[in-house]
């Protein structure tokens, strides 16, 4: 009955084996959580509920028992560029990107929903943002977005995909909605944003122009210390990989020198 794709099979397996993969294994430092008791406060967030009234707050004591710090100068936010981010962010161990969190990690990729006057889950559907914006899993990501976004401190990054139809610097969104309305002007000392187009893609936003200027200039008005860079050079590295033979590709000092060949003796 919805247009949007129904609840993830095995939703609760998955979230509670996540819970544990990340406390034991990918972040340990997090410290002691308690996976069955975060499995039961996400549930009842939407449980038995009209699945287009549920609220960021319905998702209180899921936060409160999923949070844990997030290490300075590690936070890294992202508009349309999400797997790129995840193998950039490389689960924590580069940057902590919202779903490199333990409140992101138990939910990304996964979709859910329940039913009014029902305990069940609904497998077949549930609402998309647009059929009705107070939906289970965006009420989940602008929670975690407000909650990630308060907790950032330090020097923040923000990587944007160039080649993004709508700009890379979406509005509405995520990061300009829920996000930069929520950092924390006193504990953050830079913003770092890098504009990266993808490797067969064409250039439509950069660095000082179209939306990446409008967000320049709303993040100095907030008193922020604005850096932007075109194609950061890491980055591009790993885009990379997937097109090594592209003219973006080529690496500046090893080319010629490979055209050069074996240094001769005499
Ligand atoms: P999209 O539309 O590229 O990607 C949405 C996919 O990313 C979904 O599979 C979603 O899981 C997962 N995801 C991971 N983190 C977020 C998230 N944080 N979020 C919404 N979905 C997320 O992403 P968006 O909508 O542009 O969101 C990007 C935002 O995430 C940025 O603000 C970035 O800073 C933030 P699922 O469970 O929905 O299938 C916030 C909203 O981290």
């Amino acid at each position: 009955k919805w247009k949007g794709e129904g609840t993830t099979q095995n939703l609760e397996s998955i979230v509670i084996g996540r819970c544990y993969d990340y406390i034991r294994i990918v972040n340990p430092a997090v410290g002691e959580k308690n996976c069955s008791q975060i499995w039961e406060a996400f549930k009842n967030a939407f449980i038995n509920k009209d699945p287009c009234k549920i609220l960021p707050k319905d998702y209180e004591l899921f936060i409160n028992l999923t949070f844990h710090t997030i290490p300075p100068n590690k936070s890294l936010f992202w508009e349309n560029n999400q797997l790129l981010v995840n193998s950039f962010a490389d689960r924590g161990r580069r940057y902590m990107s919202l779903g490199d969190t333990l409140f992101g990690f138990v939910a990304d990729f996964l979709y859910w929903c329940g039913q009014a006057d029902s305990p069940g889950l609904d497998y077949e559907s549930c609402p998309t943002t647009v059929e009705c914006e107070n939906n289970a899993v965006e009420s989940f990501w602008r929670m975690a977005s407000i909650t990630y976004a308060q907790h950032s401190s330090g020097v923040i990054h923000i990587l944007l995909n160039g080649s993004a139809d709508g700009g890379a610097y979406p509005q509405p969104g995520f990061f300009a909605d829920y996000e930069i309305p929520n950092l924390q002007r006193d504990k953050i000392s830079q913003i770092i944003i890098w504009v990266v187009d993808d490797i067969e893609g064409p250039d439509i936003d950069s660095c000082g122009i179209n939306s990446v200027k409008t967000l320049e200039t709303r993040l100095e008005t907030l008193g922020y210390d604005v850096t932007c860079t075109d194609n950061n050079k890491s980055v591009m590295f790993l885009l990379c990989l997937d097109y090594p033979d592209d003219s973006k590709c080529a690496l500046a000092s090893s080319a010629p020198a490979a055209q050069r060949g074996p240094v001769s003796s005499d």
